[in-house]
């Protein structure tokens, strides 16, 4: 009964280290909160192989179930250091600190900590210990501490008075008051104590995590209202009109512009950086860089603007994934802001061949510079769709580069530009097994019909979209049970840096069959059939889907 009323406390006193932390997070940062700062090291820390897996199973729910995971863990571990505490209370504090402290390394170890961020996990852990501590004590049916004055003086309570609380031994110690129990049944605790003192540990530390999230909404509401304040600029150079033909209205597609709340999200952000714009800073800096800049974001709103349709895709996007998304960007030019400062691409004798993106999270991304100077859009955008990123999507500024993976080009919450060598530096996925350099591979899906669907027997429509940035798609071939292609029919492309739609009649007959899919890009090459995985530079083959026409 006791070890279970013991493991009850230290489910307790992990609740109450958690809100504890969660509310001076709040009031410091809210990325140094411990399950955020424990998640964030766990996903640094992942091999590339489990983290790619999870990507492609729980997609943008990977996170919640990491977070769910050290939830799990933890309430494991506070349910057996909450049963050690009923006879040894002291340890059951101390296993709460050592949590604490983990929470604190981890936290104070993140790429873009702060000298506080150790702050929250341990005055969490400080609480939670002594919760647990006290707790533990009257389970024990012991005294807190020795008495200043001894109730009695007799020989036998003096001779056990100072109760050192971590001695198991202490266990048989009477509580102050009682005559020495001649049985060795554990001395009575106060129940009624333990019901009040634990619903008030409960109570007061659910205020405190309670008090934690208003603080963070309070902070999330000003920022989206700051965000929502800002008028974009009409861009300098407007994209295209978008040609008629680009959408092929087959049912079953997605639209060609992908909206915001549907775009795709891949980062390692627990949470979600909420950068203020009017303090934001740019550094650009580096070899090869005569006059290093600094701007803000109004710098860049003033600058000419240019607006593009881009599609944007993941390196972690199976064949037939969706991790693969088109906007229409605002932005400036980042060759002219690298021209600005001096740079000269390797092509033209410069000394740095990778341009470093930085975010505020501490993330690091390594582009060519030959390639983001080799007169495509390449750009610091500030708009997705008709508004300003959102912050999913970067907000304040992300840089983007047509034709190259997101890992190596896309980098959110910019903060940092520098200019260096591939030699000098491996950026963040570069060191997790990842290229160094990764243009998109050509790449065509099947939308619609779905995989295992039963398409009425007659003509079905086989469509989707192809994409082969900054090359563009040339054709799109179908074939049915490995049958001879067929050419689909194309939608009009709007730029050869955007996927293109394509779609195939197919007279289908009763029976199983299997779909085929393969594109050729603007110069000639056609997508391998070579199935390979991921990693390390994006995945091959052709996507497939089985269906059954009844
Ligand atoms: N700061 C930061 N930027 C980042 C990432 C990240 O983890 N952190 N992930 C990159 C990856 S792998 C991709 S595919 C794109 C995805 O951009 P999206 O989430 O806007 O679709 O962002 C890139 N930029
Ligand atoms: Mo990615």
């Amino acid at each position: 009964m006791r070890a279970v009323l013991g493991a009850v406390s230290g489910l307790l006193a992990a609740f109450a280290a958690l809100c504890v932390a969660e509310l001076v997070s709040a009031l410091l940062r809210p990325e140094a909160s411990p399950v955020t700062a424990v998640g964030g090291a766990v996903i640094d820390r992942t091999p590339t192989g489990v983290k790619d897996w999870a990507i492609r199973n729980f997609g943008t729910n990977d996170k919640l179930v990491l977070q769910l995971g050290i939830l799990v863990l933890l309430a494991l571990f506070a349910l057996v250091i909450g049963a050690l505490s009923v006879p040894y209370p002291l340890l059951g504090a101390l296993g709460v600190l050592a949590f604490g402290i983990l929470g604190s390394v981890a936290a104070a170890n993140r790429p873009a900590a702060r000298t506080t961020d150790f702050v929250p996990s341990l005055v969490g852990a400080l609480a939670g210990a002594v919760l647990l501590y006290v707790l533990g004590s009257l389970l024990s049916a012991r005294r807190l501490w020795p008495p200043v004055v001894p109730f009695r003086r007799t020989p036998a309570a003096a001779g056990t008075a100072p109760a050192a609380d971590e001695t198991p031994a202490a266990d048989e110690t009477p509580a102050a008051g009682e005559t020495p129990a001649a049985d060795r049944t554990p001395a009575p605790f106060d129940r009624r104590r333990f019901v009040v003192l634990a619903t008030a540990a409960a109570a007061v530390s659910a205020g405190a995590g309670v008090g934690g999230r208003a603080v963070n909404a309070s902070g999330n509401r000003e920022a989206a209202a700051a965000r929502e304040s800002i008028r974009l600029p009409r861009p300098a150079s407007p994209a295209r009109p978008l040609p008629k033909g680009v959408d092929l209205g087959v049912k079953g597609m997605f639209p060609f512009v992908t909206p915001n709340r549907d775009f795709y999200r891949v980062d390692t952000a627990l949470v979600v950086p909420k950068v203020d714009a009017d303090s934001w800073r740019l550094r650009l800096h580096g070899k090869g860089v005569r006059r290093e800049l600094e701007i803000g974001y109004q710098d860049l709103l003033r600058r000419e603007l240019i607006e593009r349709d881009i599609t944007l895709t993941c390196v972690s996007n199976e064949v037939g994934g969706k991790y693969v998304g088109t906007a229409r960007w605002i932005g400036v030019r980042l060759a002219d802001l690298l021209r600005e400062a001096g740079v000269k691409p390797p092509s033209e004798g410069g000394p740095a061949n990778q341009l470093v993106a930085r975010s505020v999270d501490g993330m690091t991304l390594g582009s060519p510079v030959d390639t983001v100077m080799d007169g495509r859009d390449a750009m610091l955008a500030v708009g997705m769709n008709g508004e300003p990123l959102p912050f999913d999507h970067g907000f304040p500024v992300r840089m983007l580069v047509p034709g190259l993976y997101g890992y190596v080009s896309a980098c959110k919450w910019l903060k940092e530009l520098e200019l260096t060598t591939f030699d000098d530096f491996d950026a963040y996925w570069v060191r997790k097994s990842w290229s160094r350099e990764a243009p998109i591979k050509t790449q065509a899906r099947i939308d619609t019909p779905r995989p295992f669907s039963s398409p009425r027997k007659g003509t079905v429509a086989v469509a989707g979209v192809a994409w082969a940035q900054h090359r563009g798609i040339a054709k799109v071939e179908v074939r049915v049970d490995g049958g001879d292609w067929q050419r689909a029919e194309l939608a009009t492309e709007a730029n050869k840096d955007t996927w293109r739609q394509w779609s195939w009649e197919w007279p289908a007959t009763s029976g199983n069959h299997t779909l085929e899919a393969r594109a050729t890009d603007g110069e000639g090459a056609t997508q391998t059939s070579r199935r390979q995985g991921t990693v390390p530079d994006g995945a091959t083959g052709w996507h497939s889907v089985v269906v059954t026409v009844p």
